[in-house]
């Protein structure tokens, strides 16, 4: 008996399986005019692959990418899976230092980055020891597609099995330094078919893709969902309000962080008119108050469905698509998708019973294989009978709807980016002059919560917030700058001398009413 060849994981072989038929149909209209077959997918993914291929990288060599988004920038993804590498994407808002640190952690082997920051970018990766650089701009330029040009645009599949490291997702930490979440083949198609079905992806669907394509939501929640559907994708390089409004008309599915759904809200273009097509608005990355999700169905008379997951677990809940399973309910994150394992857990470890608050734990084929050379991170994030510790805090109701009430990690959410208060303050304690502070979340009308950071003095030193928030802004991603900073006396204690953040919070929380 001959032994059956293993059928293989890779996930772009998946992906390239539901591409229609006719594969001269349009698969990518970009807001700019340009239009991409799904041959041009193919194609142009080979090409990428075959380049990446000569460079005779070693398996499970890292591809780290930090471009604006642009459709190459997706056809480079698509050719690093394809390739049998790992893609690691970076933040575009991300600065020295912090390119620094994740260059320096995941040592890729391939750097690509856009050509307007080449100059500094070039000789962190040289210091890191990567030896191939490359430039990727949103204009189709650049030395990757120059050399990807003379490669061959026939490439097959490379072989992988499910657990085979697809991506690393760098995730900002509570303490210390960001870690990078070990996502595999297994992990992000088990996910992407979940979806598929749960969200009743369907025959002639086309979904206008606003978000930026570095992080899950943008990268595979989206890109995956209209691949493996063979659906078409209005692409916006940047999510306008306005021009989104005006395609929806064209579309049947958008996804988006809750700032995306205010930002349309506030235009009046949108109406039951606009909508007219569209068959699911879907809501994630970040609380979508129930206000917004109101105000939509009070306009356009669909109601959103909001979904919850993270980096390091892709997508864990959602509300019904099928009304048969359920209504979708403002304020909750809906059920667990099929396949996950999730369950609420007191401080003594045991199960909360309904309605009970706690802290949130998963397992399933979706949870991540552990953080990137960080095992003894990895451990304390997993119970010893295998669930991972989502650091969010939550309930579940009679019916088994999934709320999140709060964080135990102490991260805000601000327009869906996640800020971690640690990391400004370690920043601003460096600062010449500071003795100490403290960043906390305030409610923001348009990102949902911004940083508001309180600062104390080193006796006799004169500094002034907007010195503070010049510096920080010279070092940081534009979305970690905190909106707000006060110089204070002090910082309100309690007994044990710990900073009393819940009071802050609550001192700070009308500061952006609207
Ligand atoms: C930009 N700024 C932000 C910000 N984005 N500040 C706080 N939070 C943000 N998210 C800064 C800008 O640098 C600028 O500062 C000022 O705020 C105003 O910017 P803007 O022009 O209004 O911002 P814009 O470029 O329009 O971007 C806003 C946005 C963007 C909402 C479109 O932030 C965005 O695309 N967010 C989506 C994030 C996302 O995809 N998350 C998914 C994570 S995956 P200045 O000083 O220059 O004026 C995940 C898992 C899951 O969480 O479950 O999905
Ligand atoms: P990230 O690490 O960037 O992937 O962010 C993941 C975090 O975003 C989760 O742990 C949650 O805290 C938060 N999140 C994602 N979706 C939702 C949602 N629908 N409601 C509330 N929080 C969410």
């Amino acid at each position: 008996m001959t032994a059956q060849p293993q059928a293989n994981a890779n996930l772009y072989a998946a992906l390239r399986a539901a591409f229609p038929a006719d594969l001269d149909s349009m698969a990518v209209e970009t807001d700019n005019g340009l239009h991409y077959s799904w041959r041009d997918l193919d194609r142009a993914s080979a090409m990428i692959a075959n380049l990446l291929d000569a460079l005779s990288l070693e398996p499970g060599a890292r591809i780290a990418v930090q471009v604006e988004k642009s459709v190459e920038a997706m056809m480079l993804y698509l050719a690093t899976l394809r390739a049998g590498y790992v893609f690691l994407p970076l933040n575009t808002a991300y600065q020295q230092a912090e390119i620094e640190y994740f260059v320096g952690n995941a040592e890729p082997a391939v750097v690509v980055c856009s050509s307007r920051n080449a100059h500094w970018v070039g000789p962190i990766a040289a210091a890191a020891g990567t030896p191939h650089v490359f430039t990727l701009d949103d204009d189709r330029s650049g030395t990757l597609l120059e050399v990807a040009a003379s490669c061959s645009d026939v490439h097959e599949v490379a072989h992988k099995e499910a657990d085979d490291m697809a991506a690393i997702l760098y995730t900002s930490g509570t303490t210390g330094r960001s870690k990078g979440a070990m996502l595999t083949h297994g992990n992000l198609l088990s996910n992407a078919q979940v979806l598929k079905d749960y969200w009743g992806w369907q025959e002639g669907d086309v979904l206008i893709h606003a978000l930026p394509i570095f992080h899950v939501h943008g990268l595979f929640v989206a890109i995956h969902g209209a691949l493996l559907n063979g659906s078409r994708m209005i692409w916006f390089s940047k999510f306008d309000p306005q021009r989104t409004v005006a395609r929806l008309p064209d579309a049947t599915v958008f996804m988006g962080v809750p700032t995306l759904y205010v930002r349309m809200l506030a235009e009046r273009g949108l109406n039951k008119k606009a909508v007219r097509n569209m068959r699911l608005f879907i809501s994630g990355s970040a609380p979508l108050l129930i206000e917004t999700f109101n105000e939509w169905r009070e306009r356009t008379g669909h109601t959103i469905l909001e979904r919850y997951g993270m980096s390091e677990t892709v997508m864990l809940t959602s509300n019904p698509y099928n009304p048969v399973q359920g209504e979708r309910r403002g304020g909750t994150v809906g059920f667990p998708l099929p396949g996950v394992q999730l369950r609420v857990r007191s401080e003594d470890e045991r199960d909360c019973t309904t309605d009970e608050i706690g802290a949130i734990e998963v397992s399933g084929p979706n949870v991540f294989a552990g953080y990137w050379r960080m095992p003894e991170k990895t451990r304390e994030e997993f119970t010893h009978d295998g669930f991972f510790k989502t650091g969010d805090v939550g309930k579940i109701d009679g019916l088994g709807y999934v709320s999140i009430v709060g964080r135990s990690k102490d991260l805000i959410i601000s327009g869906g980016y996640n800020v971690y208060p640690a990391e400004i303050e370690g920043y601003i304690n460096e600062m010449e002059g500071v003795a100490e502070s403290a960043l906390v979340g305030a409610p923001h009308p348009d990102f949902g919560e911004v940083g508001v950071v309180l600062v104390t003095l080193k006796a006799g030193a004169a500094l002034a917030p907007d010195a503070i928030l010049g510096e920080l802004k010279a070092r940081l991603a534009n979305f970690k700058i905190p909106k707000r900073c006060f110089v204070v006396e002090e910082l309100p204690r309690n007994t044990m001398g710990k900073v009393q953040k819940a009071l802050l919070r609550e001192q700070y929380k009308g500061l952006f009413a609207k």
